[in-house]
C-alpha cells in the first residue's frame, strides 16, 4: 500500500506510449525495423545527412502530435493530482505524460518537440509545417546557425545535472515502477540496479509484456499492457 508519505518514482520507456500509437524501438513492430539507430539517432548520421535525420524526426513528431495519452499516462497524472509524491523519469521524447497532466516529468533523452541551435544552443518548439516551408533544415532565429532535434543521440552523454537529479531521486525512492522499457539502453537501464544498491528496502514493480534484465531484481514483474496493468495496480494500492 502507499500513502501520501510514500515516494514513488516511475521510469517509463517506449512501451508506455505504444498504446497511444507511437512505435516502440525494438521488437517486431519497432521503429528500428525500418531504420538502424546508427543510421539516424547519432551525431554521425546527422553530420552525414541532416535532411534525412530531420525528415525522420518530422515523421515521428507528426505521429506524436496526432496521438493521445493512454490510460497509463492518465493514471499517473491522477496519482500526482491526488497529492501522492510521484516523479516520472521518462526515456521517451514524446510529451504524453505532460499532456495527460503530469507535472513532475524528467526527460532523460530530451524532447522531440524541441529543436536546439548548434551554435548558441537556443531552444525552440518546432512544428511539422516548419519543415514543409523551409527547403533546408531549421535555422536558428537568433544566430542563423543550423539546428538539431533537442534529443540525446546514441554516443552522446545525458545532461549531467539530469543524471545527478535521477541518482538523488532514486536514492530516496520507496517504490520504483519500471514500465514499458526493454532495459537495454544505458545509463537509464542502470537506474533500477542503482536504486536497489542505494536502498535495499526499495520495492521495484516492473510492468512489461515480457521479462527483461530488470525482472531479475524486481519485487514483481506484472505482465500485460501498461494501459491496463498500471491503472489496475494503482487502484488496488490506494483508496480512491
Ligand atoms: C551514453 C532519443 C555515454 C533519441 C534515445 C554497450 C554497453 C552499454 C552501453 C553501450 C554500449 N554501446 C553503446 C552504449 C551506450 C548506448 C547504449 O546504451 N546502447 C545500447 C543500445 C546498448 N547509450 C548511449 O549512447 C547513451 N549515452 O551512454 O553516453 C557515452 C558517450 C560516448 C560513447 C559511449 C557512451 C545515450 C542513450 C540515449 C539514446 N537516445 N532516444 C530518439 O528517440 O530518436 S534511446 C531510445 O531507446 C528511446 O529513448 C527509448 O526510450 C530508449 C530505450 O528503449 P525503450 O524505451 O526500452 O524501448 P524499446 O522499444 O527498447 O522497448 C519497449 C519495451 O516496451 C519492450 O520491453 C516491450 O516489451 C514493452 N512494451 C511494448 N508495448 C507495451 C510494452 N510494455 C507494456 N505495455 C505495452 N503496451
Ligand atoms: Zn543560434
Amino acid at each position: 500500500m502507499i500513502d501520501k508519505n510514500s515516494r514513488i518514482t516511475v521510469i517509463s520507456g517506449a512501451g508506455f506510449s505504444q498504446a497511444s500509437g507511437i512505435p516502440i524501438f525494438r521488437g517486431k513492430d519497432g521503429l528500428w525495423k525500418n531504420y538502424d539507430p546508427s543510421e539516424l539517432a547519432t551525431p554521425h548520421a546527422f553530420a552525414k545527412d541532416p535532411k534525412l535525420v530531420w525528415e525522420w524526426y518530422r515523421w515521428r513528431l507528426n505521429i506524436i502530435l496526432n496521438a493521445d495519452p493512454n490510460l497509463a499516462h492518465v493514471k499517473l497524472a491522477e496519482v500526482e493530482l491526488k497529492g501522492f509524491d510521484i516523479a516520472i523519469l521518462t526515456q521517451n521524447v514524446d510529451d504524453l505524460h505532460e499532456r495527460a497532466g503530469s507535472q513532475n516529468v524528467t526527460h532523460l533523452h530530451g524532447e522531440i518537440r524541441l529543436a536546439r541551435c548548434f551554435s548558441c544552443r537556443t531552444k525552440f518548439i518546432w512544428t511539422v509545417e516548419l519543415l514543409e516551408t523551409v527547403d533546408d533544415i531549421p535555422k536558428c532565429s537568433a544566430c542563423e546557425s543550423i539546428c538539431r532535434p533537442d534529443v540525446v543521440w546514441f554516443g552522446e552523454s545525458l545532461d549531467s545535472n539530469i543524471i545527478q537529479n535521477c541518482i538523488d531521486q532514486l536514492s530516496i525512492t520507496d517504490m520504483l515502477i519500471v514500465a514499458g522499457t526493454s532495459g537495454v539502453v544505458y545509463p537509464a537501464a542502470e537506474f533500477p540496479f542503482l536504486a536497489k544498491r542505494q536502498n535495499s528496502q526499495v520495492t521495484i514493480y516492473e510492468f512489461n509484456l515480457d521479462y527483461t534484465p530488470i525482472s531479475n531484481i524486481a519485487t514483481e514483474t506484472i505482465l500485460g499492457p501498461v494501459e491496463e496493468t498500471i491503472p489496475e495496480f494503482f487502484n488496488t494500492i490506494y483508496q480512491k
